[in-house]
């Protein structure tokens, strides 16, 4: 395969678009004939993860057994994304550290939480001011951000597709495809 298999790591808010633009990333490392796996809350939280809550150390856990997963992953020869709040630095570098050092890529997806809880997709925080949910993100339970990712992604209002682009560029500016 003419790819470098590594983890493509994004993390940010509930609702910043982590979901959204490893979907849309994913497409164009196809339209470049990468092989890929992406790994989100849709595919891991009901099943691998399906027993795991949103306690510290709940998450904890989650970021451990996906950065398993995805260590898995490399090895077989892929590019893993991965779209999880992961707000904690620990874990985040526990992944890193699973992996050489070119092949962990931390992509702050920086949309700050005003925006976030102004797009309340499903309406999760409003349910949180409410105190109808316990402990989210941003409000009632931490998000430390990355202290020096590879990549930083700050928000800009435009579409998703055109974020998708900038972050492609970013990356591939950079050198890490
Ligand atoms: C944060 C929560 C919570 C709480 C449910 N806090 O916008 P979403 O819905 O689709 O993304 C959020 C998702 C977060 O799961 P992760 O596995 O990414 O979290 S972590 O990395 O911290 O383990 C949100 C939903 O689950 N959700 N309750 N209390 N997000």
């Amino acid at each position: 395969l003419g790819q470098k298999p590594r983890v493509l790591w994004l993390t940010g808010l509930s609702g910043s678009g982590k979901s959204t633009l490893a979907n849309l990333l994913e497409k164009k490392l196809h339209e470049q004939g990468k092989h890929t796996y992406l790994l989100d809350g849709d595919n891991v939280r009901h099943g691998l993860c399906g027993d795991l809550g949103f306690s510290d150390k709940d998450r904890v856990e989650n970021i451990r057994r996906i950065s398993e997963v995805a260590k898995l992953f490399v090895d077989s020869g892929l590019v893993v994304l991965t779209a999880f709040i992961s707000p904690f630095q620990t874990d985040r570098d526990f992944c890193r550290n699973l992996l050489a050092e070119d092949e962990f890529i931390e992509v702050f997806v920086d949309t700050p939480l005003e925006v976030c809880e102004q797009r309340d997709p499903k309406g999760l925080y409003k349910k949180a001011r409410s105190g109808e949910i316990k402990h989210f993100t941003g409000i009632d339970s931490a998000y430390e951000a990355p202290s020096s990712p590879e990549v930083h992604l700050p928000y800009q209002e435009e579409s998703a597709e055109d974020t998708a682009e900038r972050l492609f560029n970013l990356l591939t500016e950079k050198g890490l495809l």
